[in-house]
């Protein structure tokens, strides 16, 4: 195909789609790149289980002990291809202020210029996958179509455990239906010869770009998770933000939980925190043995799409159908759901190797086994002093294999929301959780919303990174305007609003330790706000200059002897000192958005700050 041109004509004879839009925009792609052939994905078992068998040739896919592992792999990337690179990443708007002070921005036709050169001949010699994708349960009216074309096969794969994808999409789709494009490339060699590396990518070049305007993504260099599974923040948090911000609804960072209390009454929960603050661990909980007649299914374990519903109620679905966690730090104590949902079927990336071909990284087992190879294929010994997963090494795991799944999880209509919740990682000051007084005090604390910088993350450890809505790598569109977005919501009256919590299961006493156990303890906050959302609010709270915050005796902390009336004291308490500061900061902060920040913000920071 090298010097052949392609024409849409032409690949309607072959293509199992009658889209004219896609066929053009699938003829238009092989052109610039010049692939070796054009593979279009059904999303078949017999389709996937080829692929593994191909890159487990090419060195891309190591196959793991199938007695332990069933259908699972391990795949190791390019060292200079480990997380997503928010400094490479681009919002690409006719108008900087529209994409404001937080993201990085380029116009859209210099934009299109470089990534033009880039792809330019980028997949010769590769096969260019055509991948047809839902996010959200198929034909749903709060989902979306998406169509990646790549030419890596790891995304192929980890792309059919993420979404709904396949032929059954593209029927979906029609002659006409509309898809956002999501074009992706690993990127040239960076020598001759390079081309047959186990993990291709361009060490030197990448850019992850948005344009918000005509809703395509185009993403070179990087073959790694959220810069290469397009779905992911780059469709349904940067790009389908901003499709929610003029349609009326709400694309979050936010997983979403069901809570069934021992008389069966069940409600649902949506909740952004940042990443590294457990978000997987808490959608997937496992309730305190004192609580065990209280039941948590999930949803989803990081992104939620929001909508109103004939009878002004939000109604919430996962647009994902798997889940790429974070390996290092999961085990059977901290979360066995998620450990369930891996025990086949898995592509793990970058994690560490057993000597019997299982898989192993840095709190899966109090001490390691003998004989690891590390992340890079190296022997691994613990004197080398580095870990033998990389800190951000994932598991892709199909949702289906998750035992605390929701038998909702699929369902088109989504669940309805009964409460958000907003939460950090904050050493102090944050108290474990806080009802707000209404829905643009809500607002207001989870646009000021923080979280600590823990070692793992770049920049100096315990600084306050403010983090609006869990959104700030993934918002599509100026914060500002996002701000206004979500007050709107207040503005006909016609929405049945949840109320607001903000939550922070990271206190730690003068010595440095948690003050709260977290993980499935976090039940017993739940279980608070589950009963505040009951008409007539069974649980009591006390108010303060920050919001209700409940007494001691209003959680239910049976069975747990070491939080005591004094130490839960300090998990609430409010130290006036400390929220000078914090207000002085988030009012910092919040003068970045200039004129596109909502008066209504400025009037709850002065408001609170009156109170100190
Ligand atoms: O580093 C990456 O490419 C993955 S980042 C990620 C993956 C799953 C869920 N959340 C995140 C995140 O950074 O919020
Ligand atoms: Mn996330």
């Amino acid at each position: 195909m090298t010097e052949q041109t392609v024409n849409s004509q032409d690949l309607l004879a072959a293509a199992p789609t009658r889209n004219q839009a896609l066929l053009a925009w699938v003829a238009k792609v092989a052109n610039l790149t010049r692939p070796a052939a054009i593979y279009w994905c059904d999303g078949s078992q017999q389709e996937y289980d080829r692929l593994c068998a191909e890159m487990v040739a090419q060195g891309t896919l190591i196959p793991l002990n199938q007695e332990k592992r069933p259908g699972s792999f391990l795949a190791r990337s390019d060292i200079s291809d480990v997380a997503r690179v928010e400094e490479r990443t681009f919002i690409c708007t006719e108008s900087k202020d529209d994409a404001g002070p937080t993201n990085n921005w380029m116009a859209p036709s210099e934009a299109h210029a470089v990534l033009d050169s880039l792809f330019d001949g980028c997949m010769a010699g590769r096969t260019m996958y055509v991948i047809p994708f839902s996010m959200g349960p198929l034909g749903s009216d709060i989902s979306h179509i998406g169509v990646e074309i790549t030419d890596s096969p790891y995304v192929v794969a980890s792309m059919r455990i993420m979404t709904r994808m396949g032929g059954k999409v593209l029927d979906l789709l029609g002659e006409t239906g509309d898809f956002v494009p999501c074009l992706h490339s690993v990127g040239k060699p960076l020598a001759e010869g390079d081309s047959d590396v186990a993990w291709p990518c361009n060490a030197e070049t990448k850019y992850i770009c948005h344009f918000p305007e005509t809703r395509e993504i185009v993403s070179y260099g990087s073959g790694y998770g959220g810069n290469a599974l397009l779905g992911k923040k780059c469709f349904a948090l940067r790009i389908a933000s901003s499709m929610a911000r003029e349609e009326g609804w709400l694309a979050e960072h936010m997983l979403i939980l069901g809570l069934t209390s021992p008389a069966g009454v069940k409600k649902y929960v949506a909740a952004a925190f940042p990443s590294a603050c457990g978000k997987t661990n808490l959608a997937m909980l496992v309730p305190p043995a004192a609580l065990s007649d209280w039941k948590v299914t999930t949803i989803g374990d990081d992104i939620a799409w929001i909508k109103v519903d004939g009878e002004g109620k939000l109604r919430a679905i996962n647009p994902e159908a798997g889940y790429f966690g974070v390996a290092p730090g999961t085990s059977e104590r901290t979360n066995p759901n998620a450990m369930a949902s891996m025990a086949r079927d898995c592509i793990f990336t970058n994690v560490a190797l057993t000597a019997d071909g299982d898989v192993w990284w840095e709190g899966l087992t109090d001490s390691p086994p003998d004989g690891l190879t590390d992340w890079q294929g190296n022997p691994w010994s613990k004197e080398s002093g580095k870990p033998a997963a990389h800190p951000n090494a994932r598991f892709t795991a199909a949702a289906i294999n998750c035992p605390s799944l929701d038998p909702e999880w699929d369902n088109p209509q989504g669940v309805p929301l009964s409460a958000f919740l907003f939460g950090g990682r904050r050493a102090g000051t944050i108290p474990l959780v806080v009802e707000s007084f209404d829905w643009t005090h809500g607002v207001y604390m989870a646009a000021t919303m923080g979280s600590e910088t823990t070692a793992a993350a770049a920049g100096k450890v315990g600084q306050v990174r403010r983090d609006p809505m869990a959104m700030l790598p993934f918002c599509g569109y100026n914060m500002g305007d996002y701000f206004a977005h979500w007050l709107s919501f207040a503005d006909s009256g016609a929405v049945d609003l949840p109320p607001i919590y903000c939550v922070n299961w990271f206190r730690v006493d003068a010595d440095g330790k948690f003050l709260w156990p977290g993980f499935g303890d976090n039940l017993r906050v739940l279980k608070w706000i589950f009963e505040r959302t009951e008409s007539g609010a069974e649980a009591g709270g006390t108010g303060t200059p920050l919001g209700i915050v409940p007494a001691f005796e209003n959680i239910d902390l049976t069975g747990l002897d070491k939080v005591d009336a004094e130490r839960f004291a300090r998990l609430v308490d409010i130290d006036p000192t400390l929220w000078r500061r914090e207000l002085e900061d988030q009012a910092a902060f919040l003068a970045r958005f200039g004129e596109q920040l909502p008066p209504e913000l400025a009037a709850w920071q002065k408001f609170i700050a009156e109170s100190f």
